[in-house]
This record gives structure tokens, sequence and C-alpha cells, in this order.
């Protein structure tokens, strides 16, 4: 359909004293601030902690549906000054369908918290940036339209799909329905209910691969109403503990990244995250873990078009068990992980659906809230591998739940004895003995592994913190891996560092571990990763 960009510079102001709440107070907007964009990434508000209110106006009428592509902390949505809904999580796409009225000029505030909240604390290693992080678009809709279109390959020989379609209410008319692969016609038929499916074959199919990432188009005529969307046909499976992509063998290998940069914190440009993903591109990766939280539609849309295999992940990182157990924290994951994979169900990039990142999974009581949410991302899409990262290794009882055991250790960084002049050696016993430990049946990747380095900082002796020592880890992390079968992947932790906590545990309040600076300067190791992929010729498999 129509959809208008609200994307541009609105009206802002920022209320440190104000919680979010559903009357809007009396504002007086005395600046602007770019949307997508953070408002405590520019000064005056740097650094602050408050509500931000945005505000734009746009001319339209009737029923709306108006998307968010993520914002944070929470943030609450109002259109001629009444509330219509919320935004409670950080990062999560939301979508709002209201009656937006007359037609005529309306319009739009969306107040943002960056307050931490039950479900972004103060201990999270990553900055809770305030702002609307995605792009935001309103459009009018007919009185029958979709709210979600789901294809999935049935057959990557044959280029079978279905497409299931979702009309949000239950319509009882019987609605003309057509679709249009890459512009050609392929079928006619009718729509009447809430969810239909249909089966297709795609004409003239091309496979979607990292190397040959082919995608087609979908339009969906519905009615007096149009919608499109892009697909893969590609299929993923397990046999034994090897993964395999469209009947091929398929090895991970990339960086864990954060949406993060020192000017635009998580509300970073297109052309920025285009360039991110080239140079992972161009250094041989093709695997990308979106730590820890719901990504950018831009983002996902790139790494299609590239062929970067993606793991998302809904945000709860290393939830203390006074939040994990409660069941407001596990309906909340399960809400996530349904929106999420709901959302994002028809990018092939993603390969697999993550979720609490490092949570105590060496307690009885995690195995509930762990199978729920695994249960929760397979009831609405049983094509994609379910996992989470683990840092309980050995003592982890929820590794029969996941389809991969994926594992964050650090041998070399952080489990070092104090006295050991070197943590290298580490390596390769640690992640043998990790490996052992893994249920026979499931494949083991490394979801996260690393050192810290101080960009610039270089040192003879390669001490701790120096680019050398980084770089001679990463050269061993990659040897002991690519050395061995039994683990299919690897994601080094991380892309670029990342602004973290502000005092205690991080120097300069930088997660320091990145293998570029955050300006995507290359340190040592970048340059030793980006050779040891040549000479091992990886190919992903
Ligand atoms: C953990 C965590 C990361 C980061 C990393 C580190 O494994 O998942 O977000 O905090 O440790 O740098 O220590």
């Amino acid at each position: 359909m129509n959809k208008i960009t609200l994307n541009g510079v609105w009206a802002f102001s920022f209320a440190k004293d104000k919680d979010l709440s559903n009357d809007l107070p009396e504002i007086n907007f005395s600046t602007a601030l770019a949307v997508p964009g953070c408002f405590d990434t520019v000064q005056p508000f740097f650094g602050e902690r408050g509500t931000g209110f945005y505000k734009t106006s746009v001319r339209i009428g009737g029923n709306v549906r108006l998307c968010i592509d993520g914002a944070g902390v929470e943030a609450k949505i109002f259109w001629d000054k009444k509330y219509i809904g919320d935004m409670p999580y950080a990062y999560m796409p939301e979508k709002f369908y209201f009656d937006a009225g007359d037609d005529g000029e309306h319009e739009l505030i969306v107040a943002v918290s960056n307050r931490f909240n039950k479900k972004f604390f103060p201990y999270f290693d990553f900055y809770a940036y305030g702002g609307i992080f995605g792009n935001v678009t309103i459009e009018k809709l007919p009185q029958y339209f979709l709210d979600n279109i789901k294809v999935t390959t049935l057959d990557y020989t044959t280029g079978r799909i279905s497409v299931e379609l979702d009309a949000l209410k239950f319509i009882r008319k019987k609605c003309a329905v057509t679709f249009e692969i890459d512009n050609k016609k392929v079928f006619d038929g009718t729509f009447s209910g809430k969810k239909q499916s249909y089966e297709l074959n795609v004409p003239n199919f091309k496979l979607w691969s990292p190397d040959s990432p082919a995608l087609h188009k979908l339009r969906v005529i519905f009615d007096r109403y149009e919608e499109e969307v892009t697909f893969g046909i590609r299929t993923l499976e397990i046999r034994g503990t090897d993964l395999f992509l469209n009947g091929g063998k398929l090895r991970l290998m990339g960086y864990n990244r954060h949406d993060s940069h020192p000017q635009f914190g998580a509300a970073m440009p297109e052309s920025l995250i285009a360039a991110d993903l080239a140079m992972i591109k161009q250094q041989g990766c093709n695997f990308i873990r979106g730590s820890h939280y719901p990504q950018r539609k831009a983002l996902l849309d790139l790494c299609d078009r590239n062929g970067i295999l993606f793991w998302e992940e809904t945000l709860g990182w290393d939830v203390r068990d006074e939040e994990l157990f409660t069941g407001e924290f596990r309906r909340s994951q399960i809400d996530q992980a349904k929106k999420l994979a709901n959302i994002h169900y028809n990018h092939p990039c993603i390969i697999i659906w993550g979720f609490m990142n490092e949570t105590l999974s060496e307690d009885k009581r995690a195995r509930k809230i762990i199978k729920s949410v695994y249960d929760a991302y397979k009831s609405v899409d049983s094509t994609r591998w379910v996992t989470f990262a683990s840092n309980r290794y050995e003592r982890d009882i929820c590794m029969d739940i996941v389809d991969i055991v994926a594992m964050n250790p650090y041998p070399g960084w952080y489990d070092m004895k104090w006295e050991e002049l070197s943590g290298i050696h580490n390596i390769e016993p640690r992640l043998q003995r990790l490996a052992d430990a893994i249920p026979e049946d499931k494949p083991f990747m490394v979801s996260e592994i690393g050192a810290s380095a101080i960009y610039g900082h270089r040192d003879p002796h390669r001490v701790r913190w120096s680019e050398e020592y980084q770089a001679e880890l990463a050269a061993e992390v990659c040897r002991v891996v690519f050395g061995n079968p039994r683990i299919c992947g690897l994601a080094f932790w991380h892309f670029c560092d990342a602004k973290s906590y502000l005092n205690g545990g991080r120097v300069m309040g930088v997660n320091d571990k990145g293998m570029l600076d955050q300006y995507r300067r290359p340190k040592l190791a970048w340059n030793v990763i980006t050779e040891t992929l040549k000479k091992l010729d990886f190919k992903g498999k």
C-alpha cells in the first residue's frame, strides 16, 4: 500500500523528572531531533536518563497502521494527544492499528523513556540508549487488509512454498486473492476467516545461500489492497551434530555485533550498517549473532541481500534469579519470541532464534522458562534452530532442550590464573573439554569468545589489553575451532567496541573486545582473522 515514511527531524522535548504515563503532560517542544535517532548521544541530553518526547504531524485519516522499527528503553504512542499503545520491549519493532480520525493533519507523539526498568537492567554489558532506533511509517488501510504474510520453503528441490495470510480479524466476506511472484501471476483464489495457507511452486526458482543469495518477490493482491514481501528459498537441517543448508554442510564463522556507534547510539544510519556488513562479508565471514536484542529491518534486509546468516535474539541478558523466575519475566520472553518470529519470519538470513543470553541454566528452575521460550519460537516457526548462549558450561542442565548447544567460553581471557604470563595455551584444552561435555546428538557452537584490546595499544610483551595479545588469541581460536569438526560454528566476541557500563568493569566505559574500535578502525586481530580465513580458504563448509 502507500506507506508514508515519517523519518526526518521531529520536534523534541526532554523531561528528566517525568515518567512514562498514558496521560500526556503539557510539553513545550523547545528543540528538534532526528528520527531515527538517540537523544542521549547528543548535547544537551548526552548521557541523561528521563523521558524524551518526539512530535511530528502527518496528513492521513481513517484506519491506519503505524510501524515503528524499535525504540528504547520503552515508549508510549499518542495520536492527537490520545494514548494509542506501548513499546514495552527495547529494540522490538511494533505495529499499531487505530482509527486516525477524519482526513487531515494529525499529530503523532512518541514518548520514549531511557530509564532502566524490569527488562533492561543497569548491569547489562551494553548501553541503554534512549530514542527511536528504526524507521517510522504509517499507511491508510482499506476495510480488508493483512497483518502478516509468512512464506515457508516446503521443498527446496522443487521450489515449493507455502504462503500463510493472517488478516488480524475474522473476515466473513470471500476476498479475492492473487499472488504474483517476481511480477508473474501464479495464483488466483479467495480468502475468508482469519488465517489461510496456500501452497504453490515458485517459477524459475533460485536457492538462497551465502554464496548466492537469490531473493524472490511475492506480491499479494488482497481485495482492494496490495502487499509485497521478499523471501528466499532455503532449508535448514541437522544431521548428527552437523548443520546443513540446502543439503550442503554448513559451518558458521563471524561475529557478535552490537547496534552501537558513538555518534548514533542504537540508531545507526543504514549507510553505516551497510558498511559494517560489507566488512564482515569481505573478510570471508558468513555469520552474525545479533547480540543481544531484536534487529532493525534494514540490517536484516542487507543480510538477506549479502548472504550473511543471522542469529536474532530476545533481550534478556544474564537476568538475575529474583526476576528470572517470575511469571512476568517468562511471559515477556514468550511474548517477545512470538512477536520476533512473526515479524522477521520471511528473512532467509535468519537461521537461529535465540533468547536469554547467559542465564541460570545450571538451575533446575530454569528448565521451565527455557523450554517455554523454545516452544514459543517453535509454535510460530518450526523451520529454524532455537537456542540460547550459555556460560554455565559443563554445569548446564538445559543442553537437551535446544537445537544447537551454544557456549560463551573465554579461555585465555577470564579463566586465567593471575600469575600466568599468557592464557593462549588454555584455549585448545578448554574447547576440547567443553566439546566433550555436549550431548552426543547435539551440534555445538562457540557463540562468544575473545579478549579485550585497547585500540592503538601495542606492546612487544603482548600484555593483556594489547592489540598483540588479542590478535594472538584470535589466531589460536581460529586454529582450534577450524581444526575441530565437532564445533559447527564460531562467533567472536565481538565485531566492534561498544559503549557499556560507565564505571566499573569496563575500561573507559566501553566493552573493548571489538576486533574494530567504536569507529570501526581495525585492530591487529581483525587483520589476523582476515588472513586466517584466506589461508583456510573458508567457504562456510
Ligand atoms: C558475556 C556476554 C557479553 C559480554 C562478554 C564480555 O559473555 O554475553 O555480552 O558481556 O561476556 O565481554 O565479558
